[in-house]
């Protein structure tokens, strides 16, 4: 199936000549603790596996759409106008595509994040759930969650699990149209628990997510044990949540995050995204936890560490990693 064919079927009604302008709109910043690392389809953007996430409550990007009158779409993230040719503003100008098709209509786009940007998180994510919000508001879409969700997907894979709050599972899904491959919200809550975004290096990583993962999956032999590591990591997941288990939760996203980095650093030319700062981290997170602090660790396609803890150890945990930002999604 294509883009195309998939659309059509997700919004049979699309008509152009009811588009407006849209309110502004909120999508939360998301950390996976059991990640989504390769595709089925890249034409539908499919995963190979299932996801699981925990938003970040009130980190996350803001967005706008608006009509416009030039040749091209404009692109405003963090109020600077994008390059018409940058990786970012043809990103979203493809999204667009998707509901526009070959209508000339133009929007101008205004996004910024509030996600410190010190702390290296993606904002993919976010940007293309909230860019989702904006574009249902500005056409008029009547979409379910699901549909929604699937819809974001298109854009970003993450970005289908931003647009719910608290713990948030992905459906990699089974069907070859992709219906079946989105995001739902778990009704399951975790007053206390807690993430720390440590800075490690801001700047722009060499190889995006989308060619990270591709490489991945064609070169490094590693990849053919990730199906199996994630339905199990999965399994634990769910295990955990449903016990309120920290150490399990924390065990699992921490040997979830290591086997997708194994799998990286096996590809060739070699993916290792980490800097010996994040290195020295994980050391210092180790030797904490041998000494009976409950502290683990996730990484993204970056160097940067996503801490997981409890309040009750917050003191503890600032007094070791002082320029930390803690986000506690279930205590708002
Ligand atoms: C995740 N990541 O589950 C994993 C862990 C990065 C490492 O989802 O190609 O930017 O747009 O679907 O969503 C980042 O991948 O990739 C990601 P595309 P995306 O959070």
């Amino acid at each position: 199936m294509t883009k195309t064919e998939l659309l059509a079927r997700l919004c049979p009604d699309l008509d152009l000549s009811a588009v407006k302008p849209s309110d502004w709109h909120f999508a939360p910043s998301n950390i996976a603790l059991g990640k989504y690392w390769g595709k089925r389809d890249a034409e539908l953007n499919l995963p190979l596996n299932s996801s699981l996430s925990i938003s970040l409550d009130y980190l996350g990007s803001r967005t706008r759409v608006m009509l416009c009158e030039g040749a091209a779409d404009e692109v405003v993230l963090n109020n600077r106008v994008q390059d018409a040719d940058s990786a970012f503003a043809q990103r979203v100008s493809e999204f667009i595509d998707l509901l526009r098709g070959e209508h000339p209509q133009r929007f101008r786009v205004e996004t910024s994040n509030n996600i410190p940007t010190a702390a290296g998180l993606a904002s993919s994510a976010s940007g293309f759930a909230a860019l989702t919000l904006a574009l249902v508001d500005s056409f008029n879409l009547t979409l379910s969650p699901s549909e929604m969700s699937v819809l974001a997907r298109m854009g970003s894979g993450s970005a289908c699990r931003s647009l719910f709050t608290g713990f948030v599972e992905w459906q990699a899904g089974i069907r070859d149209d992709g219906m079946d491959s989105f995001a739902q919200p778990l009704e399951i809550d975790w007053p206390g628990l807690c993430i720390g975004l440590v800075k490690v290096d801001a700047g722009q990583k060499a190889v995006n997510s989308r060619n990270g993962m591709n490489r991945t999956r064609d070169t490094s032999t590693l990849f053919k044990s990730w199906p199996e590591q994630s339905v199990r990591d999965m399994a634990n997941l769910h295990e955990a949540l449903e016990s309120h288990n920290f150490e399990l939760l924390g065990s699992t996203a921490e040997q979830n995050a290591m086997a997708m980095h194994a799998t990286m650093i096996a590809s060739w030319p070699p993916l290792l995204y980490w800097q010996p700062e994040s290195v020295a981290m994980m050391q210092r997170v180790w030797q904490l936890r041998n000494a009976g602090l409950p502290l683990y660790f996730t990484m993204d396609a970056g160097p940067n560490l996503k801490l997981l803890f409890e309040q009750r150890s917050l003191k503890a945990v600032q007094a070791e990693f002082g320029d930390l930002e803690v986000v506690t999604p279930f205590d708002s």
